[in-house]
């Protein structure tokens, strides 16, 4: 059965979701944190990308928010995205992210922004020099060495990228071992610095080697199986966790270049992170909460005009066409868009980014809307993502003036 679509103010009428920003759960669009701590006790102001992908910016979030350090965030545009901004330069020169005014001194540098709110706020459990945690640091750093190796070298031969993803996957061994040697899933007995440390690029090398690789990081080691179900396990990180599709295409500007081996597992998991289902992905285990719709309809009306405007199909396509989607998402109606719409629907299909859209099960319901929507009049796919830049996605189309 097929079914017109929604008006605009039909669609308002049924998106019921919103979020607490300032003191509800960790999400990617607030602007301030105060933890129910009044606005005087803020000291901290983090400058993150706009994107909430910078996996260093994951880091200094995720400990802040874990922490419950009352705080200001500013959102500046990674190069790759689009023009970074002259306030910025000005503050810190390089351009770089994350940084932090701390009682209004600037510090750049990840680990010595940690190590600097460690002084005034406390360690979370153990600190960034804890003997406990220098080794596991070290690890990370020599884990994150292994992927880059294997992920970002051109592949000479299949024999090269196997031995590579085998010394990628020894040293994954030694994580495992050091998981396996604290009860719980932790990298000591409680969730620490020492995960803080580990959860930005751990995400991105799951999500990475899946699509180029055909390897699953998750599934194949039960270690990191367990320690990925332990993040998920906490508000915190769900509010920061990105999904499969936004990072795989993140990587390659930012890493120079993402190199896919030519295994069938490969194809199959490129297809389906590209194409669908993305239900059924291992980039998220816990269970779909029940307003993943509303919220991804909630989202899409309030940035309607400005995703009207970047689409490259024709307003008078698209606005119908992605009220067709949108009604399809919270009725579950079929609705047939109009004919020469497929294209752009699946334009938009190809840019929601988790988190700074929406969280990860909004994102998978609003892409498989948006391409079930489009099936329904064409087959036509857009261009591939570009590599070398993301400036599809610059930031400055949507901030508000
Ligand atoms: N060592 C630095 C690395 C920071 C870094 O590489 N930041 C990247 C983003 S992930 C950056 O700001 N690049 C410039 C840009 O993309 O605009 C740290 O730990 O903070």
């Amino acid at each position: 059965m097929t079914t017109l679509p929604l008006s605009w103010s039909a669609l308002e009428a049924l998106a019921d979701f919103s979020v607490e920003p300032i003191n509800g759960p960790t999400n990617a669009q607030s602007r301030l944190r105060l933890f129910g701590q009044p606005e005087s006790a803020v000291r901290v102001t983090l400058y993150r990308d706009h994107h909430a992908w910078c996996p260093y910016c994951q880091k200094v979030w995720l400990w802040l928010e874990e922490k419950q350090v009352p705080y200001r965030i500013e959102k500046v545009t990674m190069f790759c995205y689009g023009e970074k901004e002259a306030w910025y330069r000005q503050r810190v020169p390089s351009g770089m992210l994350p940084a932090l005014a701390l009682d209004g001194k600037m510090i750049t540098e990840s680990d010595d922004i940690l190590l600097a709110l460690e002084r005034a706020f406390g360690p979370l459990v153990w600190g960034m020099q804890d003997p406990a945690v220098v080794p596991l640091r070290q690890l990370e750093r020599l884990l994150f060495r292994a992927w880059c190796l294997w992920l970002c070298q051109p592949v000479r031969s299949q024999a090269a990228d196997q031995r590579a993803g085998e010394q990628f996957i020894g040293v994954v061994q030694r994580v495992e071992q050091a998981l396996a040697s604290t009860p719980g899933p932790f990298f000591l007995s409680e969730f620490s610095t020492a995960d803080v440390v580990f959860v930005p690029y751990v995400e991105r090398m799951h999500a990475s080697l899946y699509y180029y690789k055909g390897y699953s990081l998750r599934a194949d080691n039960p270690g990191l199986g367990a320690w990925f179900d332990g993040l998920e396990s906490r508000p915190t990180y769900r509010g920061t966790q990105s999904d499969f599709h936004t990072h795989v295409h993140d990587l390659p500007p930012q890493m120079g270049g993402c190199y896919e081996n030519d295994l069938p597992q490969t194809r199959r998991h490129q297809a389906q992170v590209d194409l669908g289902p993305w239900f059924g992905l291992p980039d998220v285990a816990y269970p779909e909460p029940e307003t993943s719709r509303a919220e991804a309809l909630a989202r899409m009306l309030k940035h309607r005009e400005n995703i009207l405007r970047v689409n490259p199909a024709a307003q008078a396509i698209m606005d119908p066409a992605l009220r067709c989607a949108l009604t399809y998402l919270i009725t579950g109606e079929a609705c047939v868009p109009p004919a020469g719409s497929d294209l752009g629907l699946r334009y938009l299909r190809d840019r929601i980014s988790v988190p700074r859209d929406m969280s990860i099960y909004a994102a998978k319901r609003l892409r498989t809307a948006l391409e079930a929507t489009a099936a329904l009049v064409g087959e036509a796919q857009p261009e591939p993502l570009p590599t070398r830049h993301r400036r599809d996605r610059d930031p400055a189309n949507f901030v508000r003036a």
